[in-house]
């Protein structure tokens, strides 16, 4: 079965596709030119939905089959931002390494050392039967600081619940068992089979 990933984000695809092996998966820059996705929606549902349907329509072919991801941290002590404008926190363009550094400095700011915190995914899948979302979700807590260089965006300032360890220092195994994405794409899988 082949799919194809409506995402830029090489942390995501990266992720996406060594989750997804028994299928073929191909990002959308691969099989056509990329080109640019306002995503104007107010959650992660709506943001996916945005993506996914951006992507099928530009493809042009019944047949194909699109999958999306819209994700973010949530911090309950910022009134659970940056949430959905997590990969524009620092300002429209930022990179994410200025995201990262600038939800760390708000912390600092608030002198907040360790607090509760969560990723949320939303996959949304796109084909001829229809338009489908499943959401996955990973707690745990933000610090205030970096640690470690594994995983993206804000992986270094997040340590999942029953760890010690960010997951910038956990080995990727950890994430992938764990993480909002793999709860997100358990579920997508199961949409999947049944959409072909
Ligand atoms: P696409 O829309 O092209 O998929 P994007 O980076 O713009 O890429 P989002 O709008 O979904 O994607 O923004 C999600 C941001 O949240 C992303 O830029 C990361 O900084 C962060 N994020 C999402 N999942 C993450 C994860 O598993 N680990 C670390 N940061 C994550």
């Amino acid at each position: 079965m082949k799919i194809i990933l409506a995402s830029s984000n090489q942390g995501k695809l990266r992720e996406l596709k060594a989750w997804m092996k028994d299928f073929e998966v191909y990002s959308f820059s691969e099989v056509m030119t990329p080109f640019e996705i306002v995503e104007d929606g107010d959650s992660f549902k709506e943001n996916a939905l945005i993506k996914a349907r951006a992507v099928y329509k530009k493809l042009n072919n019944k047949s194909a089959i699109v999958m999306s991801d819209d994700s973010g941290i949530s911090v309950n002590a910022l009134e659970h931002s940056p949430g959905i404008y997590s990969a524009r926190y620092a300002g429209e363009g930022a990179t994410s390494q200025e995201n990262l550094d600038k939800l760390i400095q708000t912390l600092k700011d608030k002198d907040i050392k360790r607090t509760s915190a969560y990723y949320t995914a939303a996959i949304a899948i796109v084909c001829a039967k229809g338009e489908f979302c499943v959401h996955g979700w990973m707690h745990g807590d933000a610090i205030a600081q970096k640690r470690g260089d594994k995983g993206f965006g804000y992986d270094p300032m997040f340590i999942p619940h029953g760890f010690d360890g960010t997951l910038g220092e956990l080995d990727e195994s950890v994430k992938k068992e764990l993480s909002h994405r793999s709860r997100a794409l358990e579920l997508a899988k199961i949409l999947l089979k049944a959409v072909v």
